[in-house]
């Protein structure tokens, strides 16, 4: 009788003891994105290399809330992981908004060497302040703004536009000091841009393409103006709670998922702007970018501490 007991405890307990730790991960976007992609990697690259150990359940299209939201539960351990847009990360890590400032990345590979060398590595650290882990950089890719209203060529032609840009007070000044009126909104904003509540959006073209925002924007110009990270983020006390092998996996995982999801991205950019201009966007691939520098250029002044540090040293590089 006592051995079919502890049988039968021995198996009850068995589906407790397969997974020792999960990770809940958060995304806004949907299984389309580069973000789902990035996070589909590093969950197949943990659960095999932890044989099992470790679960990692990968929250989508914005079902555990804004990237905001998103970056606050992590800060409570309520949620362990997610792959979030630099942007809303400058209200918990002001120094990211170095590599948030406008026209100061003209490649990929200039952005490369920023975000894996020692300034990226440096801000990457600062998370820990905010009770959070910054594991790795990864793309979201260059933004470009969209409008419905008319051709947009240079800055006096943004005049007016409300355009809406992330939870971020940097984005927030630079299309004011362009001469947009700026809307913060939480992504996605397909609804408020096809009911008119907002003029135009910026984002890179994948996400442009893979949103279908042709279908309610009419003109695209190629203005590059920020090139958008993607950070790998995590809770800082679930990270302190795994022992030292998994805490190596998690920042090996999360690297190898950035490096595959950059070269994703990268690999399909010719192909958007082709899909972009197939859809019937009216495309301005030459705009008058010294305009633009024109306009944000004051904004470096209101730079101060290790953010303007670290926008110093990219600019002298
Ligand atoms: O994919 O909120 C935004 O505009 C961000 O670019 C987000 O990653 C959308």
């Amino acid at each position: 009788m006592k051995k079919i007991l502890v049988l039968m405890l021995a198996f009850f307990m068995l589906p407790v003891a397969i997974f020792a730790y999960t990770i809940n991960l958060g995304i806004v976007t949907t299984p389309h994105s580069f973000h789902y992609m990035a996070a589909k990697k590093f969950k197949d690259i943990v659960e095999s290399s932890s044989h099992g150990d470790i679960k990692v359940n990968i929250h989508h299209s914005k079902s555990v809330g804004s990237e905001t939201s998103i970056l606050q539960q992590l800060q409570l351990n309520a949620l362990q992981m997610g792959v979030i847009t630099a942007g809303p990360i400058d209200k918990f890590v002001p120094t990211i908004k170095a590599i948030e400032f406008p026209f100061i990345f003209d490649s990929f590979a200039k952005a490369d060497k920023i975000l894996d060398g020692k300034i990226g590595q440096k801000i990457l650290k600062n998370f820990q302040s905010a009770n959070l882990v910054g594991y790795h950089f990864l793309e979201n890719g260059f933004r470009n703004i969209t409008n419905s209203k008319k051709p947009i060529h240079s800055a006096s032609d943004v005049k007016g536009l409300k355009i809406r840009v992330m939870n971020s007070q940097l984005q927030i000044d630079i299309w004011k000091d362009i001469g947009a009126n700026p809307t913060p909104m939480p992504w996605p904003i397909y609804t408020q841009l096809s009911q008119h509540v907002i003029d135009g959006q910026e984002n890179p073209l994948a996400v442009i393409d893979q949103y279908k925002l042709y279908e309610v924007q009419k003109y695209l110009t190629l203005t590059r103006h920020v090139y958008s990270a993607l950070v790998f983020v995590g809770s800082k006390s679930f990270y302190n709670s795994l022992p030292k092998k998994y805490q190596k996996l998690l920042f090996k995982a999360t690297k190898e998922a950035s490096i595959y999801e950059r070269k994703l991205n990268r690999d399909k950019a010719a192909f958007f702007l082709a899909d972009l201009k197939k859809q019937g966007m009216i495309i301005d691939e030459h705009p008058d970018m010294a305009s633009f520098k024109k306009r944000v250029a004051p904004l470096k002044s209101r730079f101060s501490g290790d953010a303007k540090k670290y926008l110093d040293e990219i600019l002298a590089q």
